[in-house]
């Protein structure tokens, strides 16, 4: 199961985005042969582009260029080497593994981040996962500030048959979560999964909504929220870290789930969020199928973008 998780999260990788198609592209034309100050610079300049960011790219060539500097037979097979350890190190606390806690009644875990992050596709996703995985999952739908939300959540909902609680348009989202956790109570589901209004790092009031959530919910259970996670569009590059840094000064991030990493050429950006944040990616979104969020693998990851024979 896990080998299986592992190879589709790697497949859909490479299909699809086009971050790894180019590190993987240029690193496959240099393979066999010698590198040399062109093809490093060539290189580089994939790195960049990918939106890796100056610290990793950089971190990145000096190691290949140090070694390069001893060795001026090493080739592009090395040089990939070289690039996985460098980043298996820097991604060494990166990988989430969510394991839901059983003592937990139930686990609740709150969704949050800019508009059109992914967040009510991601609770759904997430929300179908856990259920095959056998737990007991409810819906919150605790964005009544979008008219169109409650609709679009309930729709995922009936379609993947999973619970949910909703409210009217308008109605205080910090309610449904408490409704959500009561009725995860009542009917003995062991998670809640909260999705919430898309907001702006800047907007106070909205930010206050989301803290009122943090409360209320607390009247029922004072460790929950167990889970914070911020939903971070993988697509649109380093423009993301100044927001995610925002939003975990506010909230006290505990997890990152970066999305739309299918199709976009910047997903080396998620290595920059983690670095300025320093905190777990749990999952990864890979595509609008509900099996499309896979857990994060930083092996995956690096083997995508690498290659198979680097794995350090
Ligand atoms: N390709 C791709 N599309 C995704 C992924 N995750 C979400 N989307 C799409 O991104 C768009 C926005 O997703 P939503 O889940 O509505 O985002 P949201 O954060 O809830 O948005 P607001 O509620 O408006 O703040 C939708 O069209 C989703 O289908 C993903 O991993 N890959
Ligand atoms: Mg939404």
């Amino acid at each position: 199961m896990l080998g299986n998780l592992f190879q589709k999260f790697k497949d859909s990788l490479r299909r699809n985005t086009p971050t790894f198609q180019k590190v993987l592209g240029k690193i496959g034309t240099l393979f066999a042969s010698k590198l040399d100050a062109t093809t490093l610079d060539q290189l580089e300049e994939s790195l960049y582009a990918a939106d890796f960011g100056v610290e990793t790219t950089t971190e990145i060539l000096d190691e290949i260029r140090r070694a390069h500097h001893h060795n001026k037979d090493l080739r592009g097979q090395d040089a990939a080497h070289i690039g996985a350890a460098t980043l298996t190190r820097i991604l060494a606390n990166a990988e989430g593994r969510h394991t839901p806690d059983p003592a937990h009644n139930p686990e609740v875990i709150a969704l949050i981040g800019v508009n059109g992050a992914g967040k009510t596709t991601t609770a759904a996703k997430l929300a179908w996962r856990l259920q095959q995985n056998g737990h007991k999952v409810i819906l919150g739908a605790c964005d009544t500030f979008r008219a169109a939300a409650n609709a679009q959540i309930q729709t995922w909902a009936q379609r993947l048959n999973i619970e949910i609680v909703t409210s009217q348009h308008g109605a205080d989202a910090a309610a449904v979560a408490y409704d959500t956790l009561h009725a995860a109570r009542a009917r003995h589901h062991n998670i809640a999964i909260l999705d919430t209004a898309g907001r702006l790092h800047t907007k106070t009031h909205l930010l206050e909504e989301l803290k009122k959530i943090g409360r209320v919910v607390q009247k029922l259970d004072p460790s929950a929220p167990h889970h914070r996670w911020l939903v971070v569009d993988g697509s649109l590059g380093s423009n993301s870290i100044d927001q995610a840094r925002a939003f975990h000064a506010s909230f006290g991030l505990t997890g990152l789930i970066i999305t739309k990493l299918d199709g976009t050429s910047r997903g080396g950006a998620l290595v920059g969020i983690h670095r300025a944040l320093q905190i777990p990616i749990h999952y990864v979104g890979l595509g609008e199928q509900p099996d499309d969020l896979q857990p994060f693998s930083t092996q995956a990851y690096i083997e995508a973008l690498f290659g198979e024979t680097t794995t350090p």
